[in-house]
C-alpha cells in the first residue's frame, strides 16, 4: 500500500548504498522519513550531477574559445537535431520520474492505513493536548513503536501547524475543521537530546508548532515519546489511573508545568501575562466583577471560564481549559495553588487518600477496567479496529 514505489524500485539497493549517510538528524525515525530522505537525496544528487555537467562544460568552452589576439571566431553550427532531442528527452524523463516519485510519496503521506491507531490533537495558544481513545489527555505525544498512528487535529483558536521534524511530517491545525496526519515510528527517541527546547526533560523527538500563532508561538512545543513494543498499552492504562498515595499538590505542580500554565503564571510572586500563583490563595482581590475571594470555586471558574472574572491589571487572554482538563486535574491544580500559600502549609493532605480519593476515580480496579475498554494497539495485530470517529 504505502511505500510501494520505493520498495519495488530496482534502483533501491544501489541507491541506498550511495545515500546511506545522512546530513539530517533522526534519519529513519519513521517509515516515511526514510522515503522522504531518499527522494530528497536523489533529487539533490541529480542537481549536483547537472550542475557539474553544465558548469564544467561552460568552463571548458570558456577556456578553449575565449577571445584573444591571433584567434578568430569560429563558425558555430545553428542546429543539431540529435543533440537537441537528446538533451530535451533525457532530462524530461528524469523530471517525470521526480514528479512520479513525489506524487506517490505524497499519496502515501496523505492516506493513513485503515488500521491506524487514532489520537486526537487540540492545538491552542500555546500548547498541545493529545487525547487518547480512553479519554486520557497528555501534553506530550506518546505512541507505540511500529504501529501506524493517525492524528486527527483541530484548533481552538487560530491556525497552528503540527510539525515533527524527525518523522518529516507537518500539517495545519485549522479552527472549525479536522485535518489528519499519520506516521509510523520505527525508532525509539533519543534519551534526552539535551537541546533544552522543551520544559520536559523526558527525552523524545521534538514536536513544534510551525505556523506563527502569536506571542507564545515559540514555546508551543511537545515531545514525541515512542514506547517499545508491548509497553504502550500499560502506559496508557497507568496514565489514566493516579496512584492514591501520591501528593495532590505535586500532581498539580507537574500539570502546571506540563499543561503550559507556567508560560503565563509564575510561582515566585512575579507577575507575567497572568497573576502569580504564589501566596494568593484565600486572599481578597479586585476583578472585573468586583472584589472576590480566591477560593476553590473562583479557581475552578478561572480555569474553565477565564473571562467570567478578570483580575484587575491583567488582560483576558487566558484560554479556556474546558474539555481539556478533567476534574481530577483541576482538583490537583487547585491543591497546588493552595500549597503556594505558606499559611496552608501543614494543613494540606499528603496523599489523595487523605484528600478523600482522586476525584472521578472510584477504586483503582474499577478505573482500570474502564480505561481498557478502548482498543490498545498491538503492532502484531495488524487488523486492530480503528474506532472513535471525532466527526460522528
Ligand atoms: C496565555 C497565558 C495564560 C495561560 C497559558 C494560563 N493562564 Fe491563567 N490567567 C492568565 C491571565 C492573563 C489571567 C488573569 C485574567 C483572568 O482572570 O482571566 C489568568 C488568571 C488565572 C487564574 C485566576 C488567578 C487569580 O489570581 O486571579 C487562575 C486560577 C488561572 N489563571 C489558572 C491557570 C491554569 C491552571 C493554567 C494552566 C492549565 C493557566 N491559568 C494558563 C493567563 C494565562
Ligand atoms: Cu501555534
Amino acid at each position: 500500500m504505502h511505500g510501494s514505489m520505493f520498495e519495488t524500485s530496482p534502483l533501491l539497493p544501489l541507491a541506498s548504498r550511495l545515500f546511506e549517510f545522512s546530513w539530517f538528524r533522526d534519519s529513519g525515525a519513521d517509515k516515511q522519513a526514510a522515503q522522504v530522505d531518499w527522494l530528497f537525496y536523489a533529487i539533490l544528487w541529480i542537481c549536483v550531477a547537472f550542475f557539474v555537467l553544465i558548469i564544467g562544460a561552460m568552463v571548458a568552452f570558456v577556456a578553449r574559445y575565449y577571445a584573444r589576439p591571433g584567434h578568430n571566431a569560429e563558425h558555430t553550427p545553428h542546429h543539431n537535431n540529435t543533440l537537441e532531442a537528446a538533451w530535451s528527452i533525457f532530462p524530461g524523463f528524469i523530471v517525470l520520474w521526480i514528479f512520479g516519485a513525489g506524487f506517490i510519496g505524497y499519496l502515501d503521506l496523505r492516506n493513513p492505513p485503515e488500521n491506524a491507531y487514532e489520537i486526537q490533537v487540540i492545538a491552542k495558544k500555546w500548547n498541545w493536548s493529545f487525547v487518547y481513545p480512553n479519554g486520557h489527555i497528555d501534553a506530550d505525544l506518546h505512541v507505540p513503536i511500529d504501529t501506524p498512528v493517525k492524528l486527527v487535529m483541530s484548533s481552538d483558536d487560530v491556525l497552528h501547524s503540527l510539525y515533527i521534524p524527525a518523522f518529516r511530517v507537518k500539517m495545519d491545525c485549522v479552527p472549525g475543521r479536522y485535518s489528519t496526519l499519520w506516521f509510523e515510528a520505527s525508532k525509539l527517541a533519543p534519551e534526552d537530546d539535551g537541546d533544552d527546547v522543551n520544559w520536559t526533560d523526558e527525552g523524545g523527538f521534538d514536536l513544534f508548532c510551525t505556523e506563527y500563532c502569536g506571542q507564545g508561538h515559540s514555546s508551543m512545543m511537545a515531545k514525541v515519546i515512542v514506547h517499545p513494543s508491548g509497553t504502550f498499552g500499560p502506559w496508557l492504562e497507568k496514565a489514566m489511573v493516579w496512584p492514591e498515595d501520591e501528593s495532590p499538590a505535586a500532581r498539580g505542580e507537574s500539570l502546571y508545568k506540563k499543561r503550559g500554565c507556567s508560560q503565563c503564571h509564575s510561582v515566585d510572586g512575579t507577575s507575567g501575562t497572568g497573576p502569580s500563583f504564589k501566596g494568593t490563595y484565600g486572599t481578597q482581590q479586585l476583578t472585573s466583577a468586583g472584589e472576590i475571594k480566591i477560593d476553590e470555586n473562583y479557581l475552578r471558574e478561572s480555569i474553565l471560564n477565564p473571562m467570567a472574572k478578570i483580575r484587575d491589571g491583567y488582560k483576558g487572554v487566558m484560554p479556556s481549559y474546558q474539555g481539556q482538563l478533567k476534574d481530577n486535574e483541576i482538583a490537583a491544580l487547585i491543591w497546588f495553588h493552595k500549597s503556594l500559600n505558606p499559611e496552608n502549609a501543614g494543613t494540606l493532605p499528603a496523599t489523595w487518600t487523605e484528600a478523600g480519593g482522586v476525584p472521578g476515580q472510584e477504586t483503582q480496579g474499577e478505573a482500570t477496567s474502564d480505561a481498557s475498554t478502548a482498543p490498545v494497539p498491538d503492532p502484531a495485530a495488524t487488523d486492530a479496529p480503528a474506532d472513535t470517529d471525532p466527526k460522528a
